[in-house]
């Protein structure tokens, strides 16, 4: 209840932040991408996690003006990280079930890039697979629409429901981020290698490119590499960071 009060004003109040942490091409090492990651700093109750408030935001309906805020501070920053990096950089924003389920959500989408001036390309939205099940039938007809755009669409949290594979069929997916527990079991030790592999292999025969969350250790990277994983991201290479630290860890990495 008091994290609930003290939500309802942070967004009036500014007390958003975005954090990106990069993601990187296993093959070049290069930074292809960033993910939007909220933070909040609460004048009442200081900085709270968002495995505190998304729930909390998601139950109140928050979730619908915060994730418009977060996609267009994330276009926006992410336009002009572009202009001043000069080269393409993709960012990809988190997008709850509840979000998805608002009737002008390719609109809100198709306006931000235009007043942000991001191309379509450079933005990925990271959906849940609970999301993209809810109702099948008219999430594939908008993510059409968004892939009309030429916006990017990711399955989060890959490997963690058991939602079964059909949708990856009926829907335009491009991207499948397998959690963290897909790689490394319970008790710490990395998953068999032919179970990894032939994800990767079945991921890429549907044209799905892969990326790894969560990579802590260069183990764990030889792994993926060797199981022909596509893109990483993780501790390993970089915490998620305010913009300007980003920055400064972009230009010292080049
Ligand atoms: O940032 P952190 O590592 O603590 O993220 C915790 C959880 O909060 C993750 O599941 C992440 O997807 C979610 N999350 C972070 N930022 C956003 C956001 O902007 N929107 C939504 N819907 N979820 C977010
Ligand atoms: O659910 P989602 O994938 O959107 O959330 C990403 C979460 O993973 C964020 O909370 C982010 O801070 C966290 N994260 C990013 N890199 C690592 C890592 O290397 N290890 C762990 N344990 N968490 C990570
Ligand atoms: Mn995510
Ligand atoms: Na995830």
């Amino acid at each position: 209840m008091a994290l609930e009060m003290a939500l309802r004003p942070a967004l009036a109040r500014s007390e958003f932040e975005l954090h990106y942490q990069p993601r990187v091409d296993l093959r070049t090492m290069r930074v292809v991408g960033l993910e939007a990651l909220l933070r909040w700093n609460s004048a009442d109750l200081g900085r709270v996690s968002p495995g505190e408030f998304i729930g909390i935001a998601e139950e109140t309906g928050l979730i619908v003006p915060i994730g418009r805020w977060v996609l267009e501070e994330a276009c926006g920053q992410t336009r002009r990280l572009i202009e001043r990096q000069g080269r393409a950089i993709r960012v990809s924003v988190n997008v709850s079930a509840r979000q998805l389920a608002q009737a002008g959500f390719v609109d809100e989408v198709r306006d931000v890039l235009a007043r942000t001036g991001l191309p379509a390309a450079c933005l990925e939205l990271e959906l849940t697979e609970s999301a993209l099940i809810e109702d099948m039938a008219r999430t594939a007809a908008m993510l059409d629409e968004l892939r009309v755009l030429g916006v990017k669409l990711a399955v989060d949290d890959f490997g963690t429901g058991y939602s079964g594979l059909a949708y990856l069929r009926r829907l335009p997916i491009d991207i499948l981020k397998l959690d963290r527990s897909f790689v490394l079991q319970d008790d710490g030790r990395i998953s068999a290698f032919d179970f990894v592999k032939a994800f990767v292999d079945m991921a890429h025969a549907l044209r799905l490119s892969v990326v790894a969350e969560g990579v802590e250790t260069a183990d764990v990277l030889e792994f993926l590499r060797a199981a022909d994983c596509d893109e990483v991201q993780g501790y390993l290479m970089a915490r998620p960071m305010p913009l300007d630290a980003l920055e400064a860890w972009l230009d010292a990495a080049t």
